[in-house]
C-alpha cells in the first residue's frame, strides 16, 4: 500500500480509507468459504448506485481446480487481430508507457500505470471462459478487482453502467452490478504467467458471470456513465448479440 502511486488529488490516508472500506472482506476471501455463505443475487442490477452495490453481497461463482486448467483450450478470438498498444504491449518498455484511464461520472478520475495497479490487492480466479461461437476453456486469470478501482475513483450516484474501450476499437458496456462483482477483474496474468499480447495484454476483463464477448481485451479506458450512448452497447451487441451476456 505505501508504494501506491497516488493520484494528486488523493492523499495517502484518503486512498487507504477508500481501499480499506470493504476490501478487507475480499482479502480474507481468497479461499471464499466465508463469503459464499452470504449469498446475494443480481436482482435489479440496473437500479442500484455504487454506494448500494458496495455493501450488497453478491453471489460468488465456485472456482475450478488448478488441475482443470487447460492452456491449450483457450482459442484466440478477436474480430480484427491483435492491436499494437504502444507498439505491442507485451514488451517491457511498452508496458511502462501504458496508462489505464478511468473517467466519467466519478469523483476522482484517474490515469494509472501498471505499477500503480500492482500496488492494489491482487486476486486470481480459475474460471470457465465461454464463447458463444461454441468453445470454452478453463483459464486462470490474475489481476485487480474492478471493484477496488471503483473504490478509488468513487463513482457518483448517477453512474449506472460501465463502458470499456480497447486498443483495437472494441467497445463494451456493462451494468454496474456486474462490474462491481468481486470476481470481476482486470487481469494482467493468465495461467500464472504474464498475459500474452494476443489474449489482451497488458490488461483485459475477466469474470465468471459473463460470456466471452463481454470480456474486453487490451482495455485502455473504463468510463462510469449514467446512460449508454447511442451505438455504444458494444461491438457485438450492436450487431445483435444479447446485451447482458450473463452466464
Ligand atoms: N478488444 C477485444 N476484446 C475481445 C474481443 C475482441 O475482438 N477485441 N473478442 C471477444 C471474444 S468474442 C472472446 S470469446 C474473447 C476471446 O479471448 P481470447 O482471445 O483471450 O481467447 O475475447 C473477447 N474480447
Ligand atoms: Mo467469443
Amino acid at each position: 500500500m505505501n508504494r501506491l502511486k497516488l493520484p494528486s488529488h488523493l492523499n495517502r490516508r484518503q486512498a487507504i480509507q477508500l481501499l480499506g472500506m470493504s476490501s478487507i472482506g475480499y482479502l480474507l476471501n481468497s479461499c471464499s468459504s466465508e463469503f459464499t455463505a452470504k449469498v446475494g443475487d443480481l436482482t435489479e442490477p440496473l437500479n442500484q448506485s455504487f454506494g448500494e452495490l458496495l455493501v450488497k453481497p453478491q453471489l460468488l461463482i465456485p472456482e475450478f481446480a488448478k488441475s482443470a486448467i487447460d492452456p491449450k483450450a483457450l482459442l484466440l478470438n478477436s474480430y480484427d487481430g491483435t492491436p499494437e498498444i504502444v507498439g505491442g504491449a507485451f514488451l517491457k518498455e511498452n508496458r511502462d508507457k501504458y496508462r489505464l484511464t478511468i473517467d466519467g461520472e466519478v469523483k476522482f478520475p484517474m490515469e494509472l500505470n501498471l505499477n500503480a495497479l500492482k500496488q492494489l490487492p491482487q486476486t486470481s480466479i480459475i474460471m470457465q471462459h465461454v464463447c458463444v461461437e461454441g468453445w470454452a476453456a478453463i483459464v486462470q486469470w490474475g489481476g485487480v478487482r474492478l471493484r477496488d478501482l471503483a473504490k478509488m475513483v468513487q463513482p457518483k450516484d448517477s453512474a449506472r453502467y460501465v463502458l470499456f474501450q480497447s486498443a483495437d476499437k472494441y467497445t463494451e458496456s456493462w451494468d454496474l452490478a456486474s462490474a462491481l462483482h468481486p470476481q470481476t477483474i482486470l487481469a494482467d496474468r493468465m495461467n500464472g504467467e504474464i498475459l500474452p499480447d494476443d489474449n489482451g495484454a497488458p490488461l483485459r476483463l475477466a469474470t465468471p458471470i459473463k460470456l466471452g464477448y463481454k470480456l474486453s481485451k487490451w482495455v485502455t479506458k473504463v468510463s462510469f456513465v449514467s446512460q449508454i450512448p447511442k451505438g455504444g452497447k458494444g461491438y457485438w451487441e450492436e450487431q445483435g448479440y444479447e446485451w447482458f451476456g450473463g452466464i
